[in-house]
């Protein structure tokens, strides 16, 4: 059995929980590595008051012994401090859909006459979770040696401009800025961006770029299309709301461009393939090829804007607006953390399906001698 998680909890509800099952014993963890990744996903510029209410102080409830895994489930518990949706609805959410929302797909498909169980479930609230267990595999990969970098690429009409930084200097300079964007003149008319649209009370999307560094080749597999790396990454980043396409590499300029010019040439130095591009995103055939894993995000402006969207009552049938509370401008920046915790989640599970282990020094053994032997058979 490989590693799995389950989350339960509502935006307003008492917590957020999730359970975390499959990791070896004696991974290092405490609440203060998941603290730190949910105060990374609560920095970021254009987002509601929410996010000055909401403390996300996590507790783990299970797993650990002495500061240690224990190999049993990992129970994490993320309580909500806005816990109530009255007052703040203006009474209209109850039973008038929000376009763009799961509001009434959700209330057609369960049979509910109010649309608070599906909107409570389906917001993105529940992306708090996800980062917390992306905080645990985070601290799984660090030990070896892998690391996921989230950046901001574009903001409605404003774009970075394409890197050629080292992804280490992408995370610092992403770091420091209000945005999470490398390019801090972009980063700054993104800031504009968001303020104009704050201005005109509308909504923003835009798109974000995770890199993964410190892979070998050979993680995920060609055999089956429910065991390709590339699959699965996309599958779980249009999980996340909002997300509405999913590139890997230059997926979205080579379907464009022409053979060979497409790939990413190899030759063989000191143990190791060496390609001067890297248009696959570091997967080839469903499979890591030991260059860096890239995976780029498109996200819709969030639907929930003060400007209204034409509807109707589901009680009455006649059209009326959507209903406006408060909400996000942009949810973008935040989006590149939450990305960096759903891929460092898929990338775990592939890496514990090649290398196993009961203990973390099984696993970590077993990535030496994979790494040895990869080394071995590129050397004459
Ligand atoms: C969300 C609506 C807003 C966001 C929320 C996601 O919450 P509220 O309805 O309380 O204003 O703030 O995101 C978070 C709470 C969060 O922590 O990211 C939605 O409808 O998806």
């Amino acid at each position: 059995m490989g590693i799995r998680f389950l989350t339960a909890g509502d935006s307003h509800g008492e917590a957020l929980v999730g359970i975390v099952e499959g990791l070896p014993a004696g991974l290092k963890l405490d609440e203060r590595v998941i603290q730190r990744e949910l105060a990374r996903r609560r920095k970021s510029y254009g987002r509601s008051s929410r996010q000055k209410i909401e403390k996300d102080e996590v507790s783990i409830t299970g797993g650990l012994w002495k500061g240690k895994t224990t190999g049993a489930p990992i129970a994490i518990v993320l309580p909500n401090r806005a816990r109530t949706v009255k007052g703040k609805t203006g009474g209209g959410l109850e039973t008038v859909p929000r376009p763009g929302h799961a509001d009434f797909a959700g209330v057609m498909k369960y049979g509910f006459d109010e649309i608070p169980p599906v909107s409570e479930r389906a917001s993105a609230r529940s992306t708090a979770m996800r980062v917390a267990i992306g905080a645990v595999a985070k601290a799984f990969l660090g030990e070896l040696g892998v690391a996921a970098i989230g950046h901001v690429r574009s903001i409605g009409s404003i774009a970075a401009r394409a890197s050629t930084l080292s992804p280490r200097e992408i995370r610092k300079r992403a770091e420091r800025s209000l945005v999470y964007c490398a390019d801090g003149r972009a980063g700054r008319r993104m800031i504009a961006e968001i303020q104009r649209g704050r201005t005109e009370g509308n909504s923003l999307g835009g798109s974000v770029e995770v890199i993964v560094t410190g892979l070998f080749p050979g993680i995920g597999s060609h055999v089956e299309w429910d065991r390709k790396l590339d699959a699965r990454l996309a599958g779980a980043m249009m999980s996340i709301q909002s997300v509405k396409a999913v590139e890997i590499g230059d997926g979205l300029s080579t379907y464009r461009a022409r053979g060979v010019d497409a790939h990413d040439a190899m030759r063989v130095e000191r143990g190791r393939v060496i390609r001067p591009s890297n248009h696959a995103g570091g997967i080839e055939g469903g499979m890591t090829n030991g260059e860096d894993v890239i995976v780029r995000l498109y996200a819709k402006p969030i639907p929930t804007a003060p400007r209204r969207a034409l509807t109707f009552d589901l009680e009455t049938l006649e059209p009326t607006e959507s209903p406006y509370v408060r909400s996000d401008i942009c949810v973008v920046p935040v989006l590149a953390v939450i990305a960096e915790a759903v891929a460092s989640w898929v990338i775990l599970a592939a890496i514990m399906e090649k290398l196993g282990g009961d203990t973390i020094d099984d696993t970590l053994a077993a990535k030496k001698r994979v790494v040895a032997a990869l080394s071995k058979r590129l050397s004459r």
